[in-house]
């Protein structure tokens, strides 16, 4: 026996079949992997001489869903459900044998074997939720039959990828292989099948445990801020629900719902987020084969917020740091503060303290630059002073051996003047994290004038090892995030300034989907950052509500007052702070509707998002989608600026424009680019 078609083949160890899909990357369900899983179970069914069947993969994973670039299009092929049920009602054992990832369809199949083997490696999970849409190939009514309704909610509604171990204890899979030897596992366990006459189990006939009214209702309770704005985890929430009526009844609450997200705008955007965030990676002028530089230790200039917090990243995935300080003092505070960040990562339990000393035992602190002679990356995050970190990166240069990443954690300054201070200009680079640094998904990778080929794609394919979204930009003013983060505040003031109060502005902006408006983010980063006492002169408003002490969450006040609780309650001394300043500056205030609020903060970003097209210092369109997704909270059932304007139409997004300029100048003058792409009749989707 041989190949079924090009991803399957059908080859035999006595009476065991072995159906081996080969589909790189990842073993998709496209309609020719679907095709091959229908005919290799068929014929191996039909072989007399086949007693059992394993299903394996060959490369780096067992299938790790449906082929998501296949969605929207005509369906070919095979359906899912003729596998499945083949497979499910074979009349001889089916194993499936995992390894790497069996996720969304994948899982979905896996469950209609009759057994389930993995080595310790393998995970598990139905990430459908992710790309706003639910499991659609009966997993819904297959994983609480095993792991009850409530492991099946979480597991659903987060898309966690579950260890191994883990499934093995909760039923769902049934033996563990030993590690790189999966296919001899699973032939071996098909013929414990046969030498025992174990049943032929159906995921289907099974009961589902647990899953009583509470259940549900106390589980959307806990999850409601979480989920807020979503519409893919209530639908998967139903049909957990579901999955307690017969089989067949709950298959078509799964399929009525699953129809309605597939075909729906927010599974559209983020389905388009995912590919995006990979096509992030892609960068057209650095070839993929670029030789990287080996980064086996990091030195790190700056032990406060930042510094400490960029460290993190690297000790996490075993990177030894080395961290500079000027003083002893800021040194100790900044060591403490990561190993407290860790200690209280243990007490939660997500770290053993085992693994805290592991981490803390990679870290060295110094007050010596010398200390950086031998970095593979040195990582400048001291104070936002270009003289100062000049004078650092010409320090850097005599001292950091040749070959070396010279990169600057600055969120303002521009990297092509920090490189004049160096001999080797294309080993600096921009590596922009955003606060607090151990946790936010976003890296700005900020190419100069000179960054060379190598340090761009070691710094794009570090960023994927350290856990983060890398997207490259150019030099700019706030590059590609803050320069459009610009607009936005600048409209918030203005606005405030006009009629609408921070709680009207911060309101909208939090029921299109973020997490907290510009006024409320101000009260918790603090309004005295970058203000001082002795300096300030009340010509502001935050200076006027930080002389009041005002200052934020942790002064119990800021543009809101604060409860107890810290729920945030409109301020009326803001008010009257806010209404004397217009009247000073002979403003009428005047009522604000919600539109023009959104449009007023939100189209003057994608105009910005436009020029930075323009200019070159994004690569594409939804470059910038992905920083504002994973920096800036945009929700990510819009897909991001971009996507979002193709949505409302980029002729509305040009004439509300052009009208506001009109009213209020020139700071809504549309881009030449927009103005192009409505002559054309294109979208931002449409660049090339
Ligand atoms: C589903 O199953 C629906 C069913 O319930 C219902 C059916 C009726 N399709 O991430 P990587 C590509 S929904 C197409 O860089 P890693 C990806 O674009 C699906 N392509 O690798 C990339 O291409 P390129 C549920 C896919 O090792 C390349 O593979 N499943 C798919 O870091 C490598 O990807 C999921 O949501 C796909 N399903 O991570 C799982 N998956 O090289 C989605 C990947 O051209 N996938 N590609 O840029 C993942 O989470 C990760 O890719 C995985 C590997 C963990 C598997």
């Amino acid at each position: 026996m041989a190949a079924i078609n090009s991803v399957t083949e059908l080859t035999q160890d006595g009476d065991i079949a072995i159906i081996t899909l080969n589909s790189p990357p990842v073993n998709a369900l496209s309609a020719n992997v679907r095709d091959g899983l229908f005919e290799g179970f068929k014929a191996a069914i039909a072989d007399d001489s086949v007693k059992a069947i394993v299903l394996i993969c060959a490369g780096r994973t067992f299938i790790a869903g449906a082929d998501i670039s296949e969605f929207g299009g005509a369906s070919k092929g095979a359906s899912l459900f003729d596998v499945q049920n083949m497979m499910e009602n074979s009349p001889k054992a089916v194993v499936a044998a995992i390894h790497g990832t069996a996720l969304g369809g994948g899982l979905e199949v896996a469950l209609t074997a009759h057994y389930r083997v993995a080595v310790p490696s393998a995970k598990c999970g139905l990430p459908e939720v992710n790309l706003g849409l639910l499991p659609g190939a009966g997993g819904t009514q297959r994983l609480p039959r095993i792991v009850g309704a409530e492991k099946a909610l979480e597991m659903m509604t987060s898309g966690a990828h579950v260890p191994a171990k883990e499934c093995l204890a909760m039923g769902l899979v049934d033996a563990m292989a030993e590690e790189g030897k999966l296919l001899e596992g699973a032939v071996a366990f098909a013929r414990k099948v046969l030498d025992e006459k174990m049943p032929l189990k159906k995921v289907r006939d099974r009961d589902v445990v647990g899953g009583s009214p509470e259940v549900f209702a106390a589980f959307r309770k806990a999850n409601a801020r979480k989920f807020r704005g979503f519409d893919a985890p209530e639908a998967n929430i139903k049909c957990v629900e579901a999955s307690l009526l017969p089989f067949e009844e709950g298959l078509k609450v799964e399929r009525t719902l699953f129809m309605g997200l597939m075909t729906g705008a927010q599974s559209a955007a983020q389905r388009y987020v995912f590919f995006a965030e990979r096509l992030a990676n892609k960068i057209p002028d650095v070839p993929e084969d670029t030789a990287e530089i080996p980064v086996k230790k990091v030195g790190i200039i700056g032990a406060g917020t930042m510094g400490g917090g960029i460290a993190m990243n690297f000790l996490n995935v075993g990177i030894p740091v080395t961290i500079v300080e000027t003083k002893q003092e800021a040194l100790d505070r900044g060591l403490g503060v990561i190993r407290k960040n860790y200690e209280n990562t243990a007490k939660r339990g997500r770290l053993t303290m085992e693994q805290v000393e592991q981490r803390m035992g990679l870290l060295t602190g110094t007050l010596e630059l010398e200390a950086l002679a031998d970095s593979d990356l040195v990582i400048e995050a001291i104070f936002e002073n270009m003289a100062v970190k000049k004078e650092v990166f010409g320090k850097l240069d005599a001292i950091v051996k040749q070959g070396a990443i010279l990169a600057s954690n600055t969120s303002a300054l521009n990297i092509d003047e920090i490189a004049t201070a160096v001999k080797r200009p294309e080993a600096v680079i921009g590596l922009h994290f955003f606060s607090p640094a151990n946790v936010m998904r976003l890296l700005e990778v900020v190419r100069t004038d000179h960054s060379s080929n190598e340090v761009i794609a070691t710094s794009m394919k570090l960023a994927k090892k350290i856990g983060k979204v890398a997207v490259l930009v150019g030099v700019c003013p706030g590059f590609v995030g803050n320069r459009m983060l610009f607009q936005r505040q600048n409209q918030a003031q203005r606005l405030v300034m006009e009629g609408a109060m921070p709680w009207d502005v911060d309101r909208v902006l939090y029921d299109f989907g973020f997490p907290m408006g510009p006024f409320a983010m101000s009260d918790l980063a603090g309004l005295d950052i970058g203000w001082n006492k002795e300096t300030s002169k009340g010509e502001t408003i935050r200076d006027q509500l930080c002389e009041l002490d005002r200052r934020g969450q942790k002064t119990g006040a800021g543009y809101y007052d604060y409860d107890e609780n810290r729920n945030a309650i409109p301020s009326p001394v803001t008010e009257e702070i806010i209404k004397g300043f217009a009247a000073k500056q002979g403003l009428n205030q005047r009522d604000i509707s919600d539109e023009e609020i959104l449009e007023r903060t939100i189209f003057p970003m994608i105009n910005e998002g436009a020029k930075i097209l323009e200019e070159g210092k994004a690569i594409r369109a939804s470059d910038i989608d992905i920083v504002w997704i994973n920096g800036y909270g945009w929700p990510v059932y819009r897909g991001g600026p971009m996507h979002y304007a193709d949505l409302v139409g980029l002729p509305k997004v040009l004439e509300r424009l052009k009208q506001y300029q009109n009213e209020m100048g020139d700071f809504f003058k549309p881009s030449a680019l927009l103005e192009k792409l409505v002559a054309e009749g294109k979208g931002f989707k449409d660049l090339k």
